[in-house]
């Protein structure tokens, strides 16, 4: 069999960490403090993984502008969710996020000051003060418009002095297991070398981002291509929640850049072709702050109704041109770096066109509150998930702005406590068969010798999924999407082609690898989305447009064979919130 001449290199850690975003990091820092020896495996340099491009912030009840309480950053966090969230990972996420800021400042988060020398905190969308009675609460902890920034370098280089030990340019393929079903550890390609390598582990924390390249606009780097969701998928276990995709309201037209929600949570406005400020119709309350799905909605309603910006009527307008120049240059210099090199536009003067793009992924891996990864049996012995890849699930239906950098510390820190406790407890007995398996579903992809190329395959996919899965969805769009899908799914199996045949940086194989990691999940989305007859958060289906909690307060799982069959299911939601905080009962919700 071809797949035995790839012998791969093998190495032994406590815990392997595959992912370095900010997840990643803090999950290596973590259990390296409890003595474990850890690997981390990045598919690029640490410092250029997504979290990188995270610009507005990082909340957390400090009352640093006014009072705040971490049980109002829960209710706003529960409602941003529509009810779908677990409520007792978001009670955990709410509850350490003090602590967690506290943290990262001491390892060297150089946040803007406020004039009294505490860490500077802006409004952010949909959130408040005592449990939405109150005022917009100022929540979002700054870096200027870096913030992912400023946390990923300083993450990295706390993780180099932790000990941990980085593979960079290794390209995660598939998980490996041992016959009782715990995870045992991973395969991976070594771009530099062409070696294939099989990283036995005790413990192994997926940290993979998310999948946002399944679009064709997105403020989703190139590289979130949801390598963790597919090894998953590819291992009989489900996902969850793959039907909420978070459209951010102003992505750059034409390029899908983020223009930060700082842009508004500084005093940015939006307005239609009419100079109409019309998010008044739609959230008379929060206005440009309400969240992310209810504006996105609301830009989609302007520019279907006729009322957009520019000769196609197709885009809004985000106005800074009111704003001081120091709150410009202080607060918002990259955006106003970006409006000029990729718009051309002084936003001191000039408005800047915005679009929805498709920003988040709310659905991913199933875990509990721990971290630990789930399936409808129990929990999976070995594996841990967290950030963007997993679905613990903070986020639900809609996550707020700033509550992402969050997740990834918060988390991220506890899973790596958790597998770091295990060290030196030795390793599970590998399944030879599942190692033969993942070489031969590289190999397949490496031999494909048909016409298709993988770029041409998934702008397809991306085009397919952009006017299919986008901001609202019907069952005849989504069927004719699903039927898209499948018609790409049976070209990648019968007609790929990977001309370039060699293991050495070998970016064709990179690219069908991710294609076939995005076409699964592409089809999960849109499945998930025709699956859930309600409209929920970023779900909007209007053949369906009320959310139905008698039905619908459920999870959703997707699982799916290597032969394109899938299955759904459903979990309930965990609406015990643990100790020390209160249950939110599902409302309306309003902005
Ligand atoms: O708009 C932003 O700055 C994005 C923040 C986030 O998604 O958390």
């Amino acid at each position: 069999m071809a797949v035995k001449a790839y012998n791969p290199i093998e190495h032994r850690f406590d815990v392997v960490v595959i992912g370095a975003g900010g997840a990643g990091l803090r999950a290596a820092l973590a259990a390296c403090a409890q003595g474990a020896s850890v690997a981390v495996l990045s598919k690029v340099p640490p410092t250029r993984s997504h979290t990188v491009a995270a610009q507005g912030g990082i909340n957390a009840a400090l009352g640093n502008r006014g009072a705040d309480n971490w049980r109002w950053h829960m209710y706003d966090t529960v409602r941003g969710s529509d009810w779908l969230g677990d409520q007792d990972a978001i009670a955990f996420m709410c509850r350490h996020a003090p602590e967690a800021i506290r943290e990262l400042e001491a390892m060297g988060v150089p946040f803007t000051r406020d004039e009294g020398g505490s860490i500077y905190q802006r409004a952010y969308g949909g959130q408040s003060t005592d449990y939405g009675k109150g005022g917009l609460a100022y929540r979002a902890c700054a870096a200027a418009d870096r913030t992912g920034h400023a946390m990923l370098h300083t993450l990295y280089q706390q993780s180099l002095k932790s000990g941990a030990r980085f593979f960079i340019e290794f390209v995660a393929l598939d998980l490996l297991w041992d016959k009782e079903g715990a995870c045992a550890g991973v395969l991976a390609w070594e771009l530099a070398t062409g070696d294939l390598h099989c990283f036995r582990s005790r413990q192994l924390i997926l940290a993979t981002g998310g999948f946002g390249q399944v679009f064709a606009s997105t403020t989703a780097s190139s590289i979130c291509t949801g390598d963790g969701g597919a090894m998953i998928l590819r291992s009989g276990l489900p996902l969850q929640d793959m039907e909420f995709i978070q459209f951010h309201p102003t992505g750059l037209y034409g390029t899908g850049v983020l223009i930060t929600e700082g842009a508004r949570g500084e005093g940015g406005i939006l307005v239609n072709g009419l100079g109409e400020r019309f998010m008044k119709r739609y959230a008379p309350q929060y206005m440009d702050l309400a969240s992310r799905d209810v504006i996105s909605r609301a830009v989609e309603q302007e520019i279907r109704e006729g009322r957009g910006c520019g000769p196609n009527k197709d885009h809004v307008l985000l106005r800074l041109d009111h704003l001081d120049a120091s709150v410009i240059s202080e607060k918002l210099p990259s955006i106003r770096d970006i409006a000029r090199t990729f718009a051309g536009i002084d936003v001191s003067i000039s408005p800047i066109p915005v679009l929805p793009s498709v920003h988040y992924t709310m659905g991913g891996v199933p875990t509990t509150a721990q971290s630990e990864v789930i399936t409808q049996a129990g929990v999976v012995p070995g594996l841990l998930a967290i950030g963007e890849a997993a679905c613990n699930s903070v986020h639900g239906a809609n996550r707020l702005g700033c509550n992402s950098l969050l997740d990834l510390v918060v988390f991220g820190k506890a899973a790596g406590e958790r597998a770091g406790a295990h060290a030196g407890q030795g390793h599970a007995m590998l399944e030879a068969e599942t190692l033969d398996k993942a070489l031969a579903h590289f190999d397949t992809l490496r031999m494909s010798q048909g016409d298709a190329t993988p770029a041409s395959l998934r702008r397809q996919m991306q085009s397919v999924m952009q006017h299919h899965a986008g901001i609202t969805r019907d069952e005849p769009s989504l069927m004719n999407g699903l039927r898209l899908l499948d018609k790409l799914w049976n070209q990648k199996l019968s007609s790929l082609n990977v001309r370039d045949k060699g293991l050495l940086w070998n970016n064709d194989l990179i690219e069908a690898i991710e294609l076939d990691n995005l076409l699964r999940q592409a089809v999960a989305t849109v499945a998930s989305a025709l699956h859930r007859t309600e409209s929920r958060g970023a779900h909007m289906r209007t053949d369906h447009p009320l959310r139905d909690d008698a039905a619908w307060l459920r999870h959703t799982l997707f699982s799916m064979n290597d032969k394109g069959r899938f299955k759904l299911d459903t979990r309930a939601v965990r609406m015990e919130p643990g100790q020390d905080a209160r249950s939110f009962a599902p409302e309306t919700r309003k902005y």
